[in-house]
């Protein structure tokens, strides 16, 4: 399921391009509201394209007609005519009318929330959405089951930010310290682009994610990622989640042997095989994190400083004292990110971000082989 950057970037193009059977207004319709919404949206752009040649039209025509013809041409004089004024406020008045009342009813469709809505969480963050799913399982990629309703839940960690899902029509700001919710039925499966609506800095333009509808199936019968049913989907999401505490322990401390001890297992091979070694697993969370958009890896400084050598060096703090960059420093740096502040970097800039003791420990191997240090 891992999604390329070709492949999100062919999933811009296609909102774009409106392919399959979007238009050249709107992308395709893949959502229960989406048919109303359009039909407002095209009511609204005939009507003022009707309107936008009938005025200028006209405007052009008379500058033509009432042109001064010579110098003794005298100017008219304007006086005001009762049944034009009339028209003129009364057709308007009678076309905004349908705009009100499919803009009004469209709007009381989508705040009114549908009971026994499938519910996931979201986090909105410079520069990433993460999505939080009833088992805790949490990822960068929204899945959702087709003809169910999905209701989200969606939190700021620091900006406004605004979850657009072009497909669904559907588009809700998130303000930071309240929770902002929107629902959607999703009508057709397939792959969806969910993008920030809300200029929130830097790397706005970067921030989107991959809505993946699943159809209904049976477990079991699905080869495909995005054949799968939802539930299974979700079953299988985390492997990570379903080794227990000692399993875990040897994972992370020797990725090798367990390798060797697990691999022959029945039932324990198909979780093992999609494990990651842990500095891979590291890179993974970095990514996922949203830990780049502020940290590179090759040396050159962004936002933050870049993580490549970083352990086992001493780091040049902004109180001007000095502090070797071990795992506990890693540790508290990730999880208090104003305790210490690197020299020349602003302080308050790095978000706190939610992680689990054992996403830490792949974050440190990672760093780790980052120094070409593997142990
Ligand atoms: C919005 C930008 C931003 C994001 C996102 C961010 N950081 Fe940072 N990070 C910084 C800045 C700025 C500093 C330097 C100031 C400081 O020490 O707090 C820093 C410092 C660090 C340091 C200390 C590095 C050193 O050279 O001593 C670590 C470790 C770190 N970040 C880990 C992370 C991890 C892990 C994530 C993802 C979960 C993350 N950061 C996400 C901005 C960010
Ligand atoms: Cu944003």
């Amino acid at each position: 399921m891992r999604r390329t950057q070709r492949e999100s970037d062919d999933a811009m193009l296609s909102l774009l391009l409106a392919k399959g059977d979007g238009t050249i207004w709107m992308p395709p319709q893949a959502s229960t509201v989406a048919g109303a919404t359009d039909y407002v949206f095209y009511y609204i752009l005939y009507i003022s394209a009707a309107f936008f040649i009938l005025i200028n039209g006209a405007m052009f025509y008379f500058i033509w007609k009432y042109r001064r013809r010579g110098p003794h041409d005298k100017v008219g004089r304007i006086t005001h005519s009762t049944p034009l004024e009339i028209g003129w406020s009364v057709i308007p008045g009678l076309l905004l009318i349908p705009m009100f009342w499919w803009g009004f009813k469209g709007y009381m469709e989508q705040r009114t929330f549908p009971p026994n809505c499938l519910e996931i969480n979201v986090v909105a963050a410079k520069w990433n959405w993460t999505f939080i799913y009833s088992n805790s399982f949490t990822s960068n990629e929204l899945h959702v089951p087709v003809d169910t309703p999905v209701r989200l839940i969606m939190r700021s960690n620091d900006v406004i930010h605004s979850c657009f899902i072009p497909a669904f029509r559907v588009k809700r700001d998130v303000v930071p310290g309240r929770y902002a919710d929107l629902w959607f039925r999703a009508t057709r499966t397939g792959r969806f682009p969910l993008v920030c609506a809300e200029y929130c800095g830097t790397s706005h333009s970067d921030m989107k994610a991959d809505v993946y509808v699943h159809p209904k199936v049976a477990d079991g019968q699905a080869k495909d990622p995005l054949d799968k049913s939802y539930d299974e989907w979700l079953k299988n999401a985390d492997p990570y989640g379903k080794l227990t505490p000692e399993q875990y322990a040897e994972y992370t401390k020797d990725y090798e042997a367990f390798k060797t001890k697990y691999g022959g297992d029945e039932v324990m091979k198909p979780i093992v095989e999609k494990l990651a070694a842990p500095p891979e697993r590291g890179q993974q969370l970095w990514d996922k994190k949203g830990c780049k958009s502020c940290h590179t890896l090759d040396g050159t400084p962004s936002q933050g400083p870049s993580w490549k050598g970083v352990f086992g060096k001493e780091e040049a703090l902004a109180d001007g004292t000095k502090a070797k960059v071990d795992e506990n420093y890693l540790r508290e740096s990730i999880l208090e990110p104003n305790a210490k502040i690197v020299a020349g970097f602003a302080r308050g800039v790095m978000p706190k971000t939610p992680l689990k003791d054992y996403e830490i420990d792949a974050l440190i191997a990672f760093f780790k082989s980052l120094s070409g240090d593997q142990k």
